[in-house]
């Protein structure tokens, strides 16, 4: 998944390193230089010690514009991978810090690449998902723009409950979209669940609605929620989840986003956050994005988890998010 991102990294800190040594004889020329000075010449005029100053300053000129180039390709790669504006600054932001340290206290740019991703998971509000599924039952609602993976990604949710014994229902409040209903019943044919629908065009809210009691009355662990895609530009249709979200009062709001849109899916996080409010992120289509960058600003823009990450069109496609194992990936 972080093959490109991955690179990127590394390219990164192999360039730095490459500047390196050729710092360091500079350096020690200097040294050399000056130590000869004190040797050869102690009691000749002063207006000669002046002379290293003038020569130091084309050398951090030198420096700077040096790596202001390589930050600069850096820079470009990480927005190729999709890492957001944001994202960058921040990357940016630590690295310098770190330059300018005293050389002693300098960390490995990988480790403080490593560290700084690190710190973007830590900094999210926790999801819980064992203790927000003992709640009977618990209504988990799935929204996000059309084609990222509600649906498959509600089927495979389901698949997910039943190997952990927990009965489900599924809401078909997508009934604006042809086919919607049929998609959503295939699945539930196929994993043997039960789905609550009404017709096309009637109101979402009260197919979900309909979903909860159905799951009161026949002691349902789990109400999963299907929605309508929208763009999150149109109005209408966002008071229209507005209004499901209101009706439901789901313990979790889960935004599906597709990774292979890189950083559409990091606006769309944001703008779904801002006007709907959700928990957490599934992050789809992870097995076709060769970047990355998406899941990473992503969290780091909404402060919201990733609680699945979407591996393939199969049921079993579907793996829980574990931040060390994307660590590994990625440095
Ligand atoms: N490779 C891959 N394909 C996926 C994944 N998740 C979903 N898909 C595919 O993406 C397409 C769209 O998925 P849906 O689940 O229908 O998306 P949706 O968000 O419900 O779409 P709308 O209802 O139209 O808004 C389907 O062809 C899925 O098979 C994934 O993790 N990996
Ligand atoms: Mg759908």
């Amino acid at each position: 998944m972080f093959k490109f991102l991955k690179k990127s990294f590394s390219d990164f800190t192999k360039k730095l390193k490459e500047d390196k040594p050729k710092e360091k004889k500079v350096e020690k020329k200097e040294e050399v230089k000056e130590e000869k000075k004190v040797e050869e010449e102690p009691k000749k005029e002063e207006p000669k010690v002046e002379a290293p100053k003038e020569e130091k300053k084309p050398e951090a000129k030198r420096k700077k514009e040096k790596f202001d180039k390589i930050f600069s390709d850096f820079e470009t790669s990480l927005l190729e991978n999709n890492i957001a504006y944001e994202v960058v600054s921040l990357i940016k932001e630590e690295i310098k810090k770190e330059i300018e340290k005293d050389h002693k206290k300098k960390k490995k740019i990988d480790e403080v690449l490593k560290s700084l991703i690190e710190r973007i998971f830590n900094e999210v509000e926790e999801v819980k998902l064992n203790e927000v599924l003992k709640k009977k039952p618990t209504v988990i609602l799935f929204v996000g723009t059309n084609g990222t993976g509600k649906t498959t990604s509600i089927a495979k949710f389901a698949n997910y409950l039943k190997k952990k014994d927990l009965s489900c229902v599924l809401a078909a409040s997508d009934t604006f979209r042809a086919a919607a209903i049929e998609q959503l019943e295939t699945h539930a044919s196929k994993l043997k669940v039960n789905v609550i629908k009404h017709k096309y065009g009637s109101d979402a809210a009260a197919v979900a609605f309909d979903a909860i009691e159905h799951a009161k009355a026949k002691n349902i662990d789990v109400v999963l929620i299907d929605t309508a895609g929208r763009q999150h530009a149109n109005a209408d249709l966002m008071d229209e989840l507005a209004k499901v979200k209101r009706v439901a009062k789901p313990d979790l709001t889960i935004l599906t986003v597709d990774m292979l849109t890189g950083n559409d899916a990091v606006h769309q996080a944001k703008m779904f956050n801002e006007k709907i409010g959700i928990d957490g992120l599934i992050l789809s289509k992870s097995d076709a994005d060769e970047k990355g960058g998406a899941l990473i600003s992503a969290v780091y823009i909404t402060k919201k988890p990733v609680l699945f990450l979407g591996t393939g069109q199969g049921y079993d496609d579907f793996e829980e998010f574990d931040k060390d194992k994307i660590m590994d990936k990625l440095l």
